[in-house]
């Protein structure tokens, strides 16, 4: 059977070597990528699939949905459509932005996770998925915009992958801080910063029933996003104020436990 997460790596190792455009580099790409999907995106951090929210929810969809496929992690997104993770390459077609990733999915494959849902609910879900989109920016200035929580996840950057340098995380981080200028995020105070993040963060534990999911006793694509989000604060051992809103409110938590538990992370 060919090993396609095999030629995968190959591919990225020989394009460190030559190029990305060097016809071995290129074939052994195209090889991997036939009539399979492979997901890229952010590497794992805390027991977490993916330190990014985005592809988290990308991934815990594909593990809800059991649709089969290849999992390759990257710290550089340059190559990603519009230079943003997560996207995926399924049989060839290259598809970015989490949104258009798993409408891409349902549609290709048939899939009936969201089949139930009636118009007021997709409503819903495209604004909590925007809630989510602000809760990210406040969530990546924790990580690396507050002194306060900076060096505890760096520090957990180079422990779990080695092969970072120090170097590497300041150019990250300064880049960061142009986008969290250049969006707004980067203008408030911390306590302002917060102050967005716990509106975000209550508006989604109401949403949460005592028992189930969002829309009933089975989880649909909300819950994925909403796991991919929650489980990148909770599960990090960084005692930023959104993480104790998250840890302090049962609901958030037992719904990032039992999407954890059913696609196997836990
Ligand atoms: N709308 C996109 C957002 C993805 C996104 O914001 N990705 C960020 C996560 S840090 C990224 O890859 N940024 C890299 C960059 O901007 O260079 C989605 O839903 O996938």
């Amino acid at each position: 059977m060919i090993n396609r997460a095999a030629m995968e790596r190959l591919a990225t190792g020989l394009a460190y070597i030559c190029s990305t455009d060097h016809p071995t580099t290129v074939a052994l790409r195209k090889a991997s990528e036939s009539s399979m999907i492979t997901l890229y995106s952010y590497p794992e951090l805390f027991g977490v699939a993916d330190n990014n929210g985005y592809g988290l929810k990308v991934f815990a969809f594909l593990k809800l949905t059991g649709v089969p496929f290849v999992h390759e992690h990257l710290f550089d997104a340059s190559q990603a459509p519009r230079g943003q993770l997560p996207y995926i390459v399924d049989d060839g077609e290259t598809i970015g932005d989490s949104d258009a990733i798993i409408a891409h999915l349902v549609r290709k494959y048939r899939l009936t996770i969201d089949d139930g849902l009636g118009s007021a609910q997709r409503d819903t879900d495209l604004m909590v998925a925007r809630v989510l989109d602000d809760l990210y920016w406040v969530m990546s200035y924790s990580r690396w915009k507050d002194e306060r929580y900076f060096p505890a996840f760096s520090a957990a950057l180079r422990r779990e992958h080695p092969a970072l340098t120090e170097e590497g995380i300041r150019k990250a981080q300064e880049f960061n801080f142009q986008r969290y200028h250049f969006q707004g995020i980067g203008r408030y105070a911390p306590e302002d910063a917060y102050a967005r993040g716990l509106a975000d963060l209550r508006v989604l534990a109401n949403l949460i029933p005592p028992s189930g999911y969002v829309h009933g006793p089975e989880p649909t694509s909300i819950d994925a996003a909403i796991y991919g989000f929650i489980a990148n604060i909770f599960f990090y051992e960084i005692e930023t104020p959104i993480k104790a809103f998250v840890s302090s409110n049962p609901g958030l938590v037992r719904h990032c436990k039992a999407i954890h538990a059913a696609i196997g992370s836990a």
